[in-house]
């Protein structure tokens, strides 16, 4: 297949003003007729050709004709039809077999019920349209089903009018009055109940909220709605964005490819974003839920109002949305500790996306599959972007552009270059430099170093960047950065001079402090204002010292990261470490009262395995394990006291959702890890109390987890208890299984194996297959053992989920894709798994795409 280019766009040839929808819905056989009232767009005369995937028509009429058959053909999936007027009316006829869509991509069976999944290509596998972003059009649906079966119909929009038939049928009819692109198209035909609000917006419209679940789940909705409130208001604070529509509704269905989807109007989740209640979901949950119920509502303005005008303008409502959904979860709790979550994840993920065989800026200038594209790199590197705007324009102008640019494109398809020309022309500034962040991929690298002479009255700090090498992109130009920094004086812990924001352009700078009457430590980056790396010449002494002075606490956990990097590394490298320094800065960090609980949880917690392996030139899986499993034993060992102490005052009441509450199950679990590090005998017994008295997941799962990775006997128990516990819940049932594939056990491979013939282990829904072949894809020693079993077994589920669920596989591929890090054996068997991937018969296009540029 070839490559779709960016510079390929043109505007469509044809639009549609208004679609009318009618579905006669049942899982073996779905008809669906569409009513398309097509406008030629310019002067030509090419005819209207409509994006089918899988379908065949069973009748096509135009302008009232039916059978008009000499005027259309089929060409490949897209059915072509020569219209010689303006405007033309044309209606098609299909089947579908929802059932049967094991894609879960277009009108698919979950649970007993019928939804939508569209989003980016889906909807041309449910009826014939031009299924492109720029084709805006008016949607009336009509559904018909089986009463008993279906009692709730759905769709975008408002409800108009409903009704009974005789025969067990019923319909029911939605109209939604702002233009969309299908990507947005949903319905839902389900036996569901809704938890009900009412939520007044600013102007006074009333909105009647609902989230949909089966009638099991409606206890678990209460956090969800709630962060549906919290979110609109926020939206309308800070935004200044209100809803558009009477109804707001959400659905949850438990076989769904990713998290989320922000359908206007009706917004389907995957239940893991929707169900909580304290027994079943972490506090990890709770977070993730508000996120993504803010995230898909925010869509509504930055995606839905004003949506892309292709999909490689993805990032514009993705990265832009991503960025909104921060800086709501941040005002929820502590900023700080979201802030160090959110870098966390963003060198998880993207940071070895940017450096590895499928990096891609941010707006990318080809693909074979769009949905291989539902990146980090265009998540949550373009969120950073919007931030870095963010930072340089300040919280009031940056208000001004976004203003601008919802203003002027609302009901339109837009670019990132309308973006960012808004941004320029609500405050006079110019913008071209920065632009690059939008072309260019790879993670900048700048490094920063401070001189001072003794006595001397001023410090010198010389700045340099570059830009690494990615695929198709050989050279690279400075990046506009910008980089939030400060001096502390290393004898009285003072600073010297205010917080600067410098703006590296060139690639090389030179600045100059006066002043400077003691030796100075370079506190840079602070808050994470560029996503880059920084290398400096700062010396553990400054890094511990930052880790217990410098006043953002985004940098003070930063300096502790970095202590704690520097003296693994070196250990990987010698296989011995000194770890005096890193296990004084975590008894200061842990013994200082001012801190609050979830960030001294966040401070004190070591590097990755995989993130140690980003900083190598060839990453030892064995080595890094050994290195960080020594240095968690001293940290645990050295400070044993102080682990038992913060444990016992961790200790809670009944559970409680709060910022303060939350911070203290985080640290107890962090302390628990610890002690079991520290080899002290009673840890068992220790965990498997926690586990067995815990009044919520959060104490359970973190126990379970210890248990898991320990030698303890009582692992096995703890197993079986959860297992026998949580058996007919599918959430919990997924931490199960992803509690042991991150397992640190040596005997971890040989039980995922184990667990891929569980008699609850489906590769069918997309969840389970995450739990447990994506939570070991990311285990760094179990996935990379040296007899190369992880790689055979990860090909062998991603070749057979690829034939059921072509998205979901290719998703969970790019760990294999990373050969090129490892040594040669690993390389030779790593590429062998990737090469019997690209040999296997009936290969997806999504897997073709991320294997073959990950042999390349
Ligand atoms: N826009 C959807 C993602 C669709 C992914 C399609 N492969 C959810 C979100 O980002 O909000
Ligand atoms: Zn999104």
């Amino acid at each position: 297949p070839a490559p779709i280019l960016r510079s390929d766009y043109r505007a469509p040839d044809w639009q549609v003003s208004e679609i009318a929808l009618d579905f006669d819905l049942d899982p073996a056989r779905t008809v669906v007729r569409a009513k398309l009232h097509v406008t030629r767009n310019g002067d030509h005369d090419r005819p209207l050709r409509l994006d089918g995937d899988g379908l065949q028509p069973l009748s096509v009429g135009i302008d009232g004709v039916a059978g008009s058959n000499d005027r259309w053909r089929m060409d490949g999936d897209a059915l072509v039809v020569d219209l010689d007027g303006k405007a033309h009316v044309v209606e098609t006829e299909v089947a579908i077999a929802p059932e049967r869509n094991t894609q879960l991509m277009g009108l698919y069976a979950s649970g007993g019920n019928l939804c939508t999944q569209c989003e980016a290509e889906g909807f041309r596998r449910i009826t014939f349209f031009p299924d492109r972003p720029d084709v805006l059009a008016r949607y009336s649906v009509r559904m018909t089903a089986d009463k008993a079966r279906f009692p709730v119909l759905l769709a975008n929009g408002d409800p108009i009018a409903h009704g009974d038939l005789e025969d067990g049928c019923h319909w029911a009819e939605w109209h939604d009055p702002f233009p969309k692109p299908s990507y947005l198209f949903a319905l839902v035909a389900g036996d569901l109940v809704a938890n009900r609000a009412t939520f007044v917006t600013a102007s006074g419209r009333e909105v009647q909220l609902a989230i949909w679940v089966r009638e099991k789940d409606l206890a678990k909705t209460d956090h969800a709605l709630d962060a549906l409130k919290t979110s609109m208001a926020w939206d309308e604070r800070v935004y200044g964005r209100e809803y558009d529509l009477d109804v707001f509704n959400i659905v949850a269905v438990d076989d769904f490819n990713f998290g989320a989807m922000e359908n206007k109007g009706l917004n389907i989740f995957n239940s893991r974003y929707i169900l909580a209640d304290p027994d079943t979901a972490t506090d990890h949950d709770y977070d993730a839920i508000a996120a993504v119920v803010a995230h898909e509502y925010f869509h509504n303005w930055s995606g839905n109002r004003v949506t892309c005008r292709d999909w490689f303008q993805l990032s514009l409502k993705e990265g832009f949305t991503v960025f909104r959904d921060q800086g709501f979860s941040a005002d929820q709790g502590s900023a700080a500790v979201k802030r160090i979550e959110d870098v966390r994840s963003l060198r998880a993920a993207q940071f070895p996306e940017d450096a590895g065989p499928l990096a891609h800026p941010i707006r990318p200038d080809s693909y074979l599959e769009i949905s291989n594209f539902y990146t980090a790199t265009i998540y949550n590197k373009g969120a950073e972007v919007v931030r870095m705007l963010h930072t340089i324009l300040g919280p009031q102008r940056f208000r001004a552009g976004t203003d601008l640019y919802f203003d002027r494109f609302d009901g339109t398809a837009a670019t990132c270059e309308d973006f960012v020309a808004s941004m320029e022309e609500a405050n006079g500034v110019d913008l071209a430099q920065f632009r690059r962040w939008y072309s260019q991929a790879g993670t900048p690298r700048v490094t920063a170093t401070l001189e001072h002479e003794p006595g001397g009255g001023t410090a010198t700090l010389h700045l340099a960047q570059a830009v690494p090498p990615t695929p198709g992109q050989p050279h690279k130009l400075p990046m506009v950065l910008p980089l939030k920094l400060r001096l502390f004086g290393g004898n009285t812990g003072r600073p010297l001079g205010d917080e600067q924001l410098v703006l590296l352009s060139d690639a090389e700078a030179t600045l100059r402090f006066e002043a400077v009457t003691e030796r100075p430590v370079l506190s840079i980056n602070r808050g994470f204002s560029a996503p880059v790396i920084v290398d400096t010449n700062r010396t553990p002494a400054d890094l511990a010292f930052l880790s217990g002075h410098d006043d953002d606490p985004f940098a003070r956990y930063e300096a502790m990261q970095q202590l704690m990097l520097d003296t693994l590394v070196a250990s990987v490298a010698s296989g011995r470490g000194d770890h005096g320094a890193v296990v004084d800065a975590v008894r200061e960090t842990l013994r200082n009262p001012e801190l609050d609980r979830a960030f001294v949880a966040e401070a004190v917690l070591l590097p990755s395995d995989n993130f140690i392996g980003d900083q190598l030139p060839i990453v030892d899986p064995d080595a890094i394990f050994r290195a960080r499993e020594a240095l968690r034993r001293d940290i645990g060992r050295a400070l044993e006291r102080d682990w038992r102490q913060a444990y016992e005052d961790t200790r809670n009441g009944a559970f409680e959702y709060s910022p303060e509450a939350k911070g203290k199950r985080r640290l107890k679990t962090v302390a628990l890890g610890y002690l079991a590090a520290s080899g002290a005998p009673d840890i068992g017994e220790l965990a498997f109390a926690q586990f067995e008295q815990a009044d919520n997941m959060t104490d359970r799962q973190g126990a379970l987890m210890t248990l898991v990775n320990g030698p303890w006997d009582q692992r096995v128990a703890a197993l079986d208890i959860f297992y026998n516990r949580y058996r007919d819940n599918p959430l919990v049932l997924d931490k199960w299984f992803s509690t042991q594939a991150l397992s640190t056990r040596d005997d971890t491979p040989e039980r995922v194996e184990e667990l891929a013939g569980h008699r609850d282990f489906t590769l069918a829904n997309p969840n389970r297959a995450r739990a447990l072949v994506g939570a070991f894809g990311v285990n760094q020693r179990a996935f990379h053992a040296a007899d190369g079993r992880g790689y055979r077994f990860f090909a062998q589920q991603l070749i057979a989920l690829d034939r059921l669920n072509p998205q979901t596989a290719a998703k969970m591929m790019p760990p294999l894709g990373r050969w090129r890090r490892f040594d040669p054996a690993r390389q030779q068997a790593m590429r062998a798994a990737l090469e019997q991937i690209l040999a296997s018969p009936g290969l997806s296009k999504d897997m073709l795409e991320q294997v073959s540029k990950s042999l390349a």
